[in-house]
């Protein structure tokens, strides 16, 4: 039987979510979808043929009906569901970031160490796509040796109003955040931002392009550039260099123009990655320790922004239930 799972969330992702679940992860069943807003969760529900609707997302969670959850909710509500999905022994899949705040994250993380056993995935879908699977398989074959310097570029041809500053970072670059770390299999220490012009075409106030700079432990050096209102498209670029070459993420012409369309085949591979592992048990996809640690150096990020300063970067001891499935370390 189909893994029976509960959606909560029915905006942009969370619609996204369903429709793929329900068209291309054929050992899941969406059961249930929730939002507070009845509206857009029985919008979703009538085109996908899904059951059960509610606007109460501890009632979804809590359901017997329900085996496993996604969650698709705004970033404040990530820690309280996670935590209930944790306290009801199921597994979760929930999007970035894991929690608003890095000691909300800490505070998921504390709970699933204390469970003894990993029920979170968080959805950094990049880990999933073609390009950048190849990359790191590339990258551990030492194609390249050992990296020196990586160059991340995240283009969103537009964002929605209200979309600020800080959201470029813990929204936007958190997504290059994760990647890096699991493509080096390094842990960032420190964070400095540039001070850039911005584009004419931010909303007021707004600092668009951010870019900021990193060091990994070793001392690699990763550049990060996200323009979040860059017109021509969604382009996202990688390229990596090392002591003997280097590789980059191939380009898509024509430039997608979101990141939906971009990462169509991730999310699919995501989500079948991770009701495949509620079957099978071996856990997929970035952790809980992930998730804390992108909240955790976009917070200080956010700090390089705000003060111009470079900050430190300090994530603690990494507990024993994620050495197990470590960051593929660069041999
Ligand atoms: C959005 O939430 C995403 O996750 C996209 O991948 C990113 O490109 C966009 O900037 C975010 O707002």
């Amino acid at each position: 039987m189909a893994v029976q799972v509960g959606v909560i969330g029915a905006g942009l992702m969370g619609s996204t979510h369903v429709r793929t679940l329900s068209a291309s992860v054929p050992d899941a069943e969406v059961a249930a979808v929730s939002d507070a807003i009845r509206g857009s969760a029985e919008r979703i529900a009538r085109e996908a043929g899904v059951q059960t609707v509610s606007t109460d997302a501890l009632e979804l969670i809590h359901d017997p009906g329900i085996e496993a959850v996604v969650i698709a909710s705004p970033a404040s509500t990530h820690e309280q569901f996670v935590l209930a999905c944790l306290e009801a022994g199921k597994p979760v899949l929930c999007e970035k970031p894991l929690a608003a705040t890095p000691e909300a994250a800490r505070h998921v993380l504390d709970a699933e160490v204390a469970l003894g056993r990993r029920l979170v995935q968080v959805g950094f879908m990049r880990r999933f796509d073609p390009g950048y699977v190849d990359l790191r398989t590339r990258l551990h074959r030492r194609e390249i040796g050992t990296p020196i310097l990586v160059y991340s570029t995240h283009r969103n041809a537009t964002v929605p109003a209200g979309f600020g500053t800080e959201m470029i970072i813990k929204d936007t670059v958190v997504h290059d955040v994760d990647t890096v770390r699991w493509l080096l299999g390094q842990e960032l220490v420190k964070a400095t931002a540039l001070r850039t012009r911005s584009t004419s075409l931010a909303a007021p106030g707004v600092r668009d392009p951010q870019v900021v700079t990193f060091e990994t432990e070793d001392g690699t050096l990763v550049n990060v550039e996200a323009f979040v209102n860059a017109q021509y498209g969604y382009d996202i670029r990688c390229e990596i260099v090392g002591e003997s070459g280097a590789l980059s993420l191939p380009r898509l012409e024509p430039v997608p123009m979101g990141f939906q369309e971009r990462f169509a085949s991730a999310y699919a591979r995501e989500l079948d990655a991770w009701v495949a592992s509620i079957a099978g048990g071996d856990p997929a996809g970035a952790s809980a320790w992930d998730g804390y640690a992108a909240s955790t150096v976009c917070e200080a990020a956010w700090q390089a922004v705000s003060t111009g300063q470079t900050t430190d970067i300090a994530l603690g001891k990494k507990p024993d239930l994620y050495t197990s499935n470590p960051l593929v370390a660069h041999s």
